[in-house]
């Protein structure tokens, strides 16, 4: 195999390992295509937390990652970046609408999150969605060398792990889902349920968030599939057995720490406070604008508040950075015209002149952006109704080196089940809501600072190398004589 940059990229090219002894598989390639203005193309490490997540082991290994870069072009030969050999996946317009708007999007992502919003069903969108998968299981079966590891990632991309193993045997095959895992009472919903199943049984692990999707998950396997199960193992009539346990994801807590204390955010959020009016209180909301997140709830709430007059807007403002996702999905832009809407009528009800109630950003910022925002909030507000961990909320945690800030967090966040010190609440109850707000604006620093000690012990012990290294140990353990062993990551 030859490998050529992209076009223009001003990256090394290196041939990538047919051999390769760690691949990763995601939806995503962990870079951003971006145009130059001499009209070249150039790529950018994604901001997201899969790549700070993987990126050490990444390096450690010599590993390969292949996935889509976004966009339609096709014929994009594999090239390197940062330490990683990247492989890119071509999906078509047709594609892009069938199997990732529409298969992915908008059928999946409802049903494994409690059915927030109404799953479409088309049959097209599965056909899609099988084609593409097969794609990325053969890209997989052509890099990854002999008995090597591949970590193939979320929901998009489930049916990858028996399609690889019918194709290479040898391989030791681990998936991981980052969303939740729904109960049979919803996952049975699907017309395609047992395929699904089917195709996650092909990997040696399965890792989840939490241990109920685990649950969820070996329940169903024995009772669609009908395979034997015993506590957290599935036993397969080819004499195989498929582990499914828990790993709840992290974040890399030290940058972030140490992102905070630079004196360029700490300048910055001193900066930020400055342009809000400096209030006693700045409230902060970071979510991709997704239906699944609950910022028109919570923003409800918060502006009740200010109706009730436990506050005004002199005293407290409410940060909310709706980060732009998924804008082709019907449901995507409803929910974007209502948020619209509401922070139009709570600001033009409630605001005064150089003083909204809730100032509203529909965009996306470099990380020393968020890191100052975290800085500057005094009460980070993280209200999914579903959600499989929520990074924003242990990025709060990991920014707050002073032990202060108060964390309200959603009892439905993954996160919730680390972060016990939290002003936990129901997202569905607004007057609990209100009343968790309220005790966290009016909280004291001494109890305020004992519950962010907690927190922080927590997110800085369990970070997000820690997270790649525990779940790679686990799958090694399930094929111990076999194939090469993964050199754990290391923290740069
Ligand atoms: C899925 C699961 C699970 C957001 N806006 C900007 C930006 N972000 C970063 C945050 C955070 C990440 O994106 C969002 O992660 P979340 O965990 O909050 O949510 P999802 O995107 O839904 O992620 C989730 C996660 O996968 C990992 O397994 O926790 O449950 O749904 O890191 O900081 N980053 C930058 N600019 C932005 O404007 N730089």
């Amino acid at each position: 195999m030859s490998f050529n940059p992209p076009d223009g990229s001003p990256h090394r090219v290196e041939p990538v390992p047919k051999s390769a002894n760690l691949v990763i598989v995601a939806n995503r390639l962990p870079v951003d295509r971006v145009e130059q203005e001499d009209g070249t193309v150039a790529w950018r490490r994604s901001p997201g937390g899969l790549v700070s997540a993987l990126e050490p082991v990444m390096r450690s290994n010599n590993g390969t990652w292949i996935g889509w870069p976004g966009g339609t072009d096709s014929d994009l030969e594999p090239f390197e970046e940062g330490g990683m050999n990247l492989v890119p996946m071509s999906l078509s317009a047709q594609e892009i609408e069938e199997f990732y708007e529409g298969f992915s999007n908008g059928t999946l992502w409802p049903i494994y999150h409690d059915v927030v919003a109404k799953p479409e069903f088309h049959r097209e969108w599965w056909d899609s969605y099988v084609t593409v998968n097969q794609r990325f299981a053969e890209r997989a079966a052509e890099v990854a060398g002999k008995g090597a590891t591949v970590w193939v990632h979320d929901y998009q991309l489930q049916l990858v792990p028996q399609m690889l193993r019918e194709l290479r045997p040898d391989l030791r095959i681990g998936f991981y889902l980052h969303i939740p895992f729904p109960p049979n009472e919803l996952f049975q919903q699907l017309p395609w349920r047992r395929q699904i199943l089917e195709g996650l049984l092909g990997a040696d692990l399965v890792g989840f968030q939490l241990a109920g999707g685990a649950q969820n998950f070996v329940r169903l396997v024995r009772q669609r599939v009908g395979h034997k199960t015993h506590r957290d193992l599935v036993y397969l009539p080819d004499g195989r057995t498929v582990r499914a346990a828990a790993f709840p994801i992290s974040i890399d807590a030290a940058g972030f720490e140490e992102l905070a204390r630079s004196e360029g955010v700490g300048k910055r959020a001193t900066a930020i406070r400055e342009a809000l009016g400096n209030p006693r209180k700045i409230f902060l909301g970071i979510d991709r604008l997704d239906y699944t997140k609950g910022i028109h709830a919570r923003l409800r709430a918060f502006s009740e508040l200010i109706v009730d007059e436990h506050f005004d807007v002199e005293e407290a403002v409410f940060v909310q950075v709706a980060t732009p996702s998924r804008e082709r999905v019907e449901q995507y832009r409803i929910l974007r015209d209502e948020i619209d809407r509401l922070v139009g009528r709570v600001n033009g009800d409630l605001g005064r002149i150089g003083r909204p109630a809730i100032s509203y950003l529909h965009s996306s910022y470099p990380r020393e952006e968020m890191a100052a925002l975290y800085r500057a909030a005094d009460i980070m507000v993280v209200t999914p109704y579903r959600d499989g961990m929520n990074l924003v909320a242990k990025e709060y945690v990991a920014c707050r080196f002073e032990d202060d800030g108060a964390l309200v967090l959603s009892e439905f966040a993954g996160a919730a089940n680390e972060l016990r010190q939290a002003w936990l609440v129901n997202p569905y109850d607004i007057n609990g809501m209100k009343s968790a707000l309220l005790e966290a604006f009016e909280a004291d620093e001494r109890e305020t600072s004992k519950r962010m000690k907690a927190m922080r012990k927590t997110v800085l012990a369990n970070d997000v190398v820690a997270w790649a290294n525990s779940f790679l140990e686990g799958l090694s353990h399930e094929r111990p004589s076999h194939g090469k062993q993964v050199r754990p990551a290391t923290r740069s």
